[in-house]
């Protein structure tokens, strides 16, 4: 008995060291020293041995059961430590990859720059060429920057020109892009050539050429002499960089509180003509509210239509769609667009 006891022990002990992973190693435990492994099989037998046998061949067999077990304990931990150190091997990613998803689509990878997007990164370049600076504005504005230092006090009628979400604090969204002017006039003195090109917010009836959510871009100058010539010299510049030579352009006299005199500037598109644009000279008050005195200084200011200059451009029918989030449409701008 205590000699077939060794012999399983020495079985045992061999197979423990010939399991190769987990799994093998679990059915070498199960076999031998599970419930109805063969040496838990043996310590079941002992109470039924002559007496004389029982303490020897129980005392062996529970030995013998150690001993494997502790064998299996070490095999385990060695298998664990191979594949940890094996993980560079079996387990790496590449986090570079896109997503299979993305890499189907089209054949191409990743994703693609909005239309938006990039045509504020060509005009930025533009106005970089000219001289302007770039800056930014907060998307939440208070009364005084958005309607009161340029010149719509409360109860002034153009403010019904321009549906605005009020939030709960008195703030509001940016209607226009217009604030930015004032806080670079007060932030800095003449000469101040800028523009920001930026998200605005309007309670609108959404049509076509009408989202309630778009982008303006903002031209200002200010200083000694400036006249229209030189407004009209710079939206010349970029619209012609922007859009084909052809492209047919009108100059409106029109009303805005805050500069004198006003325009808008039209443009021809699938046959009839788009607003695009509203221009003029910075309003004396205007500049007054900024810090700058009129009688020594002049301006010209303008607020562009982003997103009508990207549909003048790619021939988009519907403003919506730059918003409406379908990869579809996006998907067409992909080539060449990316950034
Ligand atoms: C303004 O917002 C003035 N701040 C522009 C300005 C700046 C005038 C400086 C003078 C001096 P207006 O509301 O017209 O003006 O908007 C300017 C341009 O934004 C429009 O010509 C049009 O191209 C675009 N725009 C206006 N409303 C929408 C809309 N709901 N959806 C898409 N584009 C719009």
């Amino acid at each position: 008995m205590l000699d077939e006891l060794q012999a399983l022990e020495q079985e045992a002990l061999a197979a423990v060291a010939a399991a190769a992973d987990g799994p093998a190693l679990d059915a070498v435990q199960s076999e031998y020293v599970g419930k109805k492994g063969r040496l838990s099989g043996v310590l079941r037998t002992v109470g039924s041995l002559p007496p004389e046998q029982r303490g020897p061949v129980g005392k062996a067999a529970n030995l013998a059961r150690r001993a494997v077990e502790a064998a299996i304990e070490a095999r385990r931990g060695d298998l664990i430590a191979a594949a940890d150190a094996n993980l560079g091997e079996t387990e790496w990613v590449d986090a570079t990859l896109p997503p299979p998803a993305a890499r189907a689509a089209a054949g191409r990878l990743g994703g693609t720059v909005h239309p938006i997007t990039a045509l504020v990164r060509d005009m930025e370049e533009i106005f970089l060429s000219m001289g302007f600076d770039t800056l930014d504005g907060p998307w939440v504005e208070d009364d005084r920057h958005n309607f009161g230092a340029l010149n719509i006090p409360a109860d002034h009628p153009a403010r019904d020109m321009q549906d605005t979400y009020w939030l709960s604090d008195g703030n509001l969204l940016r209607t226009h892009t217009s604030p930015v002017q004032v806080r670079a006039m007060e932030a800095s003195a003449p000469p101040i050539r800028a523009v920001c090109l930026g998200r605005v917010f309007r309670h609108e009836e959404l049509d076509a050429t009408h989202e309630n959510t778009f982008h303006q871009a903002e031209g200002f100058f200010v200083d000694r002499g400036v006249s229209v010539g030189h407004m009209l010299y710079v939206l010349r510049t970029l619209l012609r960089e922007i859009l084909d030579d052809d492209v047919q352009v009108r100059l409106r006299p029109s009303y805005f509180p805050f500069v004198e005199p006003g325009f808008e500037m039209d443009v021809t598109f699938r046959g009839k003509w788009m607003e695009l644009l509203g221009c003029g000279m910075v309003h004396p008050y205007v500049l007054e509210q900024g810090g700058i005195d009129p009688s020594v200084y002049s301006g010209f200011a303008f607020g562009l239509g982003i997103d009508r200059l990207v549909m003048l451009k790619h021939g988009v029918e519907d403003v919506r769609h730059f918003m409406g989030g379908d990869l579809r449409f996006l998907r067409q701008f992909a080539g060449g667009l990316e950034g």
